[in-house]
């Protein structure tokens, strides 16, 4: 493997330098390299990648500067079950989230770490979650034995020499270590994609207290680019909580009015729910408009105007490659024509990719995720369900320019949703910011069961956090409703329900969705404005069936009324399931929010 020598630029100072020492000193790399974050360097990387195997270079008449990688079978997700938040008190820790005494983690970590990195080239990345400039920036110096990390690093973080001047400059860093777990013996051959198998051993380890985060044995998504679920989630909402502000797992957009107003939201959907779909969509009616400011994370804070603004951490898009098409994200799929990598999709014979539903004929033939022959006929899934593309988000055809506003946008809205086949209306209102809260502590996902009609397991995911949020979500939920207290509520956003998924009783979907879900969106700016009717009901407001544009859309009136429906029997379980999964929290829960249940459940009758 070729190495670039061990040097340290002249500018690296104490304690980053002390730092990076004593962990090359226990990694024991062949090399060190510092990262600038250059565009040459992340050529010679991926050129690198390419003689090792890693990476296949596409196409470039189709697919220029754009990459396929493969990883190891056993290395495609998260790792909920390994994933780890050491804070000092198990109870800091919550119900919710894998507790481990911080000192005897850090003793494992170290054992792990102990010569992990023996025979491969140790790279260090300096790089910043937000804006430089922003108030509530973070910036992090990953250590990292993956080229492949690297690489996807430079997308989606700013990382390179402008972030070490800031560390020179006196900034703090959040220390982030993380290696593969495969060291290589003196003339041991290399694999494409070194990892840890075994997944008992693989750690993705958070000391919210210090605050660092250590990651051993994947190379993989949300397990290894550090910056993103382990710093910008876990790491971040805890320091957020601290420091008074929000880190949260929500898409934000710009919806913008015939009349060119524009309404800035946010949106915290559980995996697999359409999130980069609804934050770049293309609006099916005429004259309204989105555009991007991201599609994962969003960091909130209290303007000085008392209004809440929100950013986005992070510089690009780490989506799931399988259902995006021309129909679901055709916004995504441009965002991906270039410079983009792509990790456990199909390589068709011409160079490309393909994966399921991207809504183009499959090859005759190609090469599937884990590097076999592959044909349709097969009967196999060509591409990884949870396969990748890594983009640039400044390709993304409706970026929004103030997407790298450091100060961010101001909220007018926050919407909560899941996939909820029944009981769920289309839209709902929060009477209040309580509400709202409580509104996101009751989120969760349903899957319908194989046979139709069928109800589905819901898993309860509050505010979409449940794998993300770094401390006791009992303090979170906490942390949540004290704005009403710092602010005036007025200049708070409204906070709504909503559901794209609701059934109908032959199993189909009631709403269209994809773009027809602007017509929500409208809804929710026109209440904003004031200009849009709502009922006032026993769960919330809702839309009135004429206060929803529905122009040019053929949907049956009985459709409407399923979505706009109050179902009382299954609002009284929605309760039970409510306080079954509040019960772990304890005296810990906030009294707001057992007062919300109690609230919904007499309004109910
Ligand atoms: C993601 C996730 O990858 O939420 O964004 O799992
Ligand atoms: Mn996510």
């Amino acid at each position: 493997m070729t190495t670039v020598a061990p040097e340290q630029p002249r500018t690296a100072v104490h304690p980053l330098k002390a730092w990076v020492r004593e962990m090359a000193d226990l990694c024991q790399p062949a090399a060190i390299h510092w990262c600038d974050g250059s565009e040459a360097e992340y050529q010679s990387l991926c050129e690198l990648m390419v003689e090792h195997g890693t990476f296949t270079r596409l196409n470039p008449e189709k697919r220029p500067g754009c990459y396929l990688a493969r990883s190891h079978p056993s290395d495609v997700a998260r790792v909920e079950e390994r994933t780890f938040i050491c804070s000092r008190t198990r109870e800091a820790a919550g119900p919710t989230n894998n507790w481990a005494d911080p000192a005897e983690m850090k003793r494992t970590m170290h054992e792990r770490f102990r010569g992990a990195m023996r025979g491969r080239t140790m790279y260090v990345l300096p790089f910043a979650m937000g804006p430089l400039d922003s108030p509530i920036c973070k910036i992090g110096i990953q250590i990292t034995d993956s080229p492949y990390v690297v690489v996807n690093m430079r997308i989606m973080t700013r990382l390179g020499t402008v972030v070490l001047d800031r560390i020179n400059a006196g900034a703090a860093f959040i220390p982030c270590v993380h290696s593969v777990g495969a060291p290589l013996a003196p003339g041991q051959a290399d694999v494409p994609w070194p990892c840890e198998p075994d997944p008992q051993k693989k750690y993705i380890v958070h000391f919210p207290d210090d605050p660092s985060i250590w990651s051993y044995g994947s190379g993989y998504g949300g397990n290894a680019l550090l910056g993103k679920k382990c710093l910008a989630l876990r790491i971040a909402s805890s320091v957020a909580k601290r420091e008074g502000w929000l880190a949260e797992h929500m898409l934000i957009l710009c919806l913008t009015s015939p009349a060119g107003k524009k309404h800035y939201v946010a949106a915290a959907f559980p995996s697999a729910c359409g999130k980069t779909n609804l934050a770049m969509m293309q609006p099916a009616i005429p004259g309204w408009r989105v555009t991007t400011l991201g599609d994962d994370i969003a960091w909130i804070r209290l303007g000085q105007d008392g209004r809440l603004w929100a950013m986005n951490p992070e510089t690009g898009f780490f989506g799931v490659a399988p259902g995006t098409s021309a129909q679901s994200n055709p916004n995504a799929l441009a965002a991906c024509a270039k410079n983009t990598i792509f990790t456990n999709v199909v390589l068709t014979p011409d160079g490309d990719v393909w994966w399921e539903d991207m809504g183009v004929p499959a090859p005759a033939s190609g090469i599937d995720w884990e590097g076999n022959p592959w044909t349709p006929a097969s009967g196999k899934k060509g591409a990884h369900p949870n396969s990748r593309f890594t983009a640039p988000a400044a390709q993304c055809p409706v970026i929004d320019p103030a997407w790298e506003n450091p100060d961010g946008v101001p909220l007018c809205a926050i919407l909560f949703g899941g996939r909820r086949p029944a009981t769920i209306p289309l839209a709902n209102e929060a009477f209040s910011w309580e509400h709202g809260v409580f509104m996101g502590s009751a989120c969760g996902s349903e899957t319908t069961a194989a046979a139709l009609g069928q109800a589905g397991v819901l898993r309860r995911d509050p505010f979409a956090m449940l794998p993300f949020c770094g401390y006791n979500m009992a303090d979170y939920f906490a942390h949540w409703l004290s704005f009403a207290q710092r602010t005036d509520r007025a200049k708070l956003p409204k906070v709504y329900f909503v559901n794209w998924f609701r059934r109908g009783a032959n199993g189909k979907f009631l709403w269209p969705g994809y773009g027809d879900n602007a017509r929500v969106l409208k809804w929710i700016c026109e209440r904003i404005d004031g200009t849009a009717a709502a009922q006032t009901t026993a769960i919330g407001n809702l839309p009135t069936p004429e206060s929803l544009d529905l122009a040019g859309l053929d949907l049956p009136a009985e459709n409407l009324r399923q979505l706009l429906d109050v179902d009382v029997a299954g609002w009284k379980k929605e309760i039970a399931n409510v306080a079954e999964s509040y019960a772990k929290f304890g005296d810990r829960l906030p009294a707001a929010l057992t007062r919300q249940l109690d609230a919904l459940r007499e309004r109910l009758g």
